[in-house]
């Protein structure tokens, strides 16, 4: 009896102490806990680290152009082990290297990543940061929704995972259909401002090889610029359409989307996120995470602030 007491004691205390600090886990199999605060990269986390890993430049083809993206590749990187794969974009005016920085440096996120890696605290994972600059001149597309970041998405399904997935360690078995849609648990797609734009986009393209679409500081423009305020419920029903006519539901993935209360597109996002997390329209609801910083502003050290955060809840060993 005192036996089975003990026993039962330490269940409701284990249950207890996992709930309080995460959440049971997702339809998609994470752990996320959005009541956590966000926290700064630590400033010795932005020194370079004992173990690095590096940023490469993958070159591919657009079209008849010529295009890259920055890759890191986490340190003791080998191409037969298996990695999740985050691909984040820029937002407008920024070039390629914004996020990741460019091939052969060591900004700040960068070492950020590299001790993240080092000390378990997420799993060795590979970061991609392509552009959307130039999409549609390159892929010939005249009217794509709102240019570049219009054409993007299939770019990214096309020219793009196809070929860096091929030569790199992830889930995909194969790059072709059937095996980038197989490994989609294993791949995510973010965004800052205009890459949050195109994030939307790619949720409504791209969902068969995506599980998890993380939107920061950025409204979905499938009504119109800024629908994400000006017409929200109408922004809303376009996403919930475009996820079914792919034929997906709210347990196939998860939206994370995270900004900060001084940021210019929280009043763009805010409204589109309050609805959806509430939603019972069998596309959104508890899949829906949404987070705001205290303090946060509009800006790329933001961004990359919100991926330090977000990548442990996502990358956790
Ligand atoms: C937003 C979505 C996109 C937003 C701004 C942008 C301020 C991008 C603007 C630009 O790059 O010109 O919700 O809110």
């Amino acid at each position: 009896m005192r036996k089975f007491l003990l026993l039962s004691l330490t269940v409701v205390l284990a249950t207890l102490v996992s709930g309080a600090s995460v959440n049971a886990q997702n339809a998609r199999g994470k752990s996320i806990d959005v009541s956590r605060e966000i926290l700064p990269i630590p400033e010795e986390y932005k020194k370079p680290a004992k173990e690095q890993g590096e940023i490469v430049r993958f070159d591919y083809k657009v079209g008849n152009g010529e295009k890259y993206a920055c890759v890191y590749l986490p340190y003791g990187y080998d191409e037969t082990t298996r990695y999740e794969i985050y691909y984040v974009m820029h937002g407008g005016g920024d070039k390629v290297d914004k996020v990741l920085g460019a091939p052969g440096s060591s900004i700040e996120f960068k070492n950020a990543l590299d001790h993240l890696i080092a000390n378990g605290v997420i799993k060795p994972i590979i970061v991609v940061a392509p552009t959307f600059n130039d999409s549609a001149r390159l892929r010939g597309v005249q009217n794509g929704m709102f240019g570049d970041v219009g054409a993007f998405p299939q770019e990214l399904a096309q020219d793009l995972m196809p070929k860096l997935e091929a030569k790199y360690g992830t889930f995909a078995e194969t790059t072709d259909e059937e095996g980038l849609k197989n490994s989609r648990d294993h791949r995510a797609f973010g965004g800052f401002s205009m890459g949050a734009v195109t994030t939307w986009n790619v949720l409504c393209e791209d969902l068969r090889y995506f599980a998890t679409f993380m939107p920061i500081s950025g409204d979905a423009w499938q009504v119109k610029p800024m629908g994400g305020k000006d017409a929200t419920n109408e922004t809303v029903a376009a996403l919930v359409d475009a996820v079914k006519k792919q034929g997906y539901g709210k347990d196939d993935f998860i939206v994370y989307a995270i900004t900060g209360d001084r940021d210019i597109a929280l009043p763009n996002l805010d409204p589109m996120m309050q609805i959806m997390q509430k939603s019972e329209d069998g596309v959104f609801g508890d899949n829906v995470y949404y987070r705001v910083k205290k303090g946060g502003f509009h800006t790329i050290p933001a961004l990359q602030e919100y991926l330090y955060n977000a990548f442990q809840d996502l990358y956790r060993p």
